[in-house]
């Protein structure tokens, strides 16, 4: 009788995995009325998937009723430098996780060609996920062993600290599981206490409406005002609930040579950001995990950045967007430019709102103009 579940660690690790761990197809206890919880109160947002397919999310069983084992992975991308290092005005921050090439790919490749050996050696079918399919991946990888969620809801590993993304093989095998790993956070609450925006609304719960990871990379719309100044020069995802976390100090660096950073994505330049066009952007991030959200979305971003950096140089580069195609690009110009140079905002309004048929866009124009005066403007807040 074969150790399948020797082999199968020994194969993951030839792949390039770092931690592979086994679970039974369930959930562990809570994790489902958890998920029905978050999704009752909207917390997700306008991630509308989660809400779609909340039955096959909620169980294993559900979104593959012949599966028998779980095979959990994790892959360490431990960073040189996270974005919370990155806060210098004039740069924008881009969350460690998205300065390399993107997981999906790097990881699903991996994926399958380990769930291909398996079955040529063991027999079964398998199915592979990794992040975009309904499969709560967290609570899962935590029944296997790979670690605990923690305070801030992402797992942890002893290992590799907040550094691992999480794949899994769903097989008709039926392989010995693993034993849980246990919380280990006690009384430490580092991550809520540094959160920007207040995204969590008690330990192990996040409202990611309030999340700059989602407003950056999942919102679609205008980014409200009340985040926009608590964003900094976070312009994509952002690392500041994992990075503080004291597991961290066993980290080490990604062995992965496509995660770590590209050297144009650690540190760029706002004003070259601000001014690329939909074919720059393409080219500048293909084979990133950027690439998905578009050089509109990309560029309000930016904007909100620039409507941060203190940094009055830039403002040619926002007045230059005022006239731009994409509405969700012309309202953060004029936020931002209301920032930097009250007084030009002011001066421009009237000339841009007689033209402007967007409502968002207007009613950015709006409280530009209806606010008392040029200092009340400068010293406007976030
Ligand atoms: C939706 C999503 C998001 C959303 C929502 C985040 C969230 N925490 O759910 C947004 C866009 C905000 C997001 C952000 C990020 N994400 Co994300 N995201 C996902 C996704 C697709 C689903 C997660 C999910 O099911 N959420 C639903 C809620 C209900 O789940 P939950 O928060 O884990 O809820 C649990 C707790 O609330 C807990 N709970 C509730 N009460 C209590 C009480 C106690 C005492 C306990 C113990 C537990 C507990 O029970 C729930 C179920 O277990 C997963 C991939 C996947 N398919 O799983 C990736 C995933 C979680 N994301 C990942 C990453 C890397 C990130 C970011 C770090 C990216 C970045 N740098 O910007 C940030 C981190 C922000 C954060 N603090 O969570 C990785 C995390 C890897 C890891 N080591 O955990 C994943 C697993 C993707 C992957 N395959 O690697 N993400
Ligand atoms: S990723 Fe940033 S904004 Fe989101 S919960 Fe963590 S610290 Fe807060
Ligand atoms: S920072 Fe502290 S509370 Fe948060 S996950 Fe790490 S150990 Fe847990």
């Amino acid at each position: 009788m074969p150790d399948i579940r020797a082999e199968v660690r020994a194969r993951a690790l030839r792949e390039g995995f770092h931690v592979v761990r086994f679970a039974r197809p369930e959930l562990p206890p809570g994790a489902s009325s958890d998920l029905k919880a978050f999704l009752a109160e909207e917390r997700h947002g306008g991630m509308d998937w989660m809400a779609k397919n909340a039955d096959r999310r909620a169980a294993p069983k559900v979104l593959w009723p012949d599966a028998k084992t779980i095979i959990v992975l994790g892959m360490n991308y431990g960073p040189e430098h996270h974005s919370r290092d990155r806060l210098t005005r004039d740069r924008a921050a881009i969350s460690c996780y998205a300065q390399g090439d993107d997981y999906h790919e790097v990881i699903k490749k991996k994926l399958k060609g380990l769930a291909q050996c398996i079955a040529a050696k063991h027999g079964g079918d398998v199915k592979v996920f990794v992040d975009t399919a309904p499969v709560m991946e967290k609570p899962l990888a935590q029944a296997a062993g790979v670690g605990w969620q923690g305070k801030h809801t992402n797992l942890v590993s002893r290992r590799y600290g907040s550094w691992l993304f999480l794949g899994s093989i769903f097989t008709t095998l039926k392989i010995t599981p693993d034993e849980p790993e246990v919380d280990h956070c006690g009384a430490c609450t580092r991550c809520l206490d540094v959160c920007p925006t207040n995204a969590f609304t008690a330990p192990h719960q996040i409202d990611a409406r309030r999340c700059i990871s989602y407003l950056t990379i999942e919102h679609k719309g205008h980014i409200a005002r009340e985040f926009r100044g608590a964003m900094g020069n976070r312009i994509y995802g952002c690392d500041d609930c994992l990075a503080v976390c004291p597991w961290n100090k066993f980290a080490s660096l990604a062995r992965e040579a496509r995660f770590h950073a590209r050297a144009e994505l650690t540190e760029p330049r706002l004003a070259d950001l601000a001014r690329l066009s939909e074919e720059e952007f393409r080219v500048l991030f293909r084979g990133s995990p950027i690439k998905r959200i578009g050089r509109d979305r990309f560029v309000r971003n930016v904007l909100i950045a620039i409507g941060n950096s203190e940094d009055a140089s830039l403002a040619g580069k926002v007045e230059n967007l005022l006239g731009d195609p994409s509405p969700l690009v012309r309202a953060m110009a004029v936020w931002a430019l209301s920032r930097l140079d009250a007084a030009r905002t002011q001066h421009l309004a009237q000339q841009y709102m007689r033209n402007e048929t967007d409502c968002d866009v207007r009613a950015e124009w709006q409280s530009i103009s209806s606010s008392r005066g040029v200092a009340h403007l400068g010293a406007a807040a976030p």
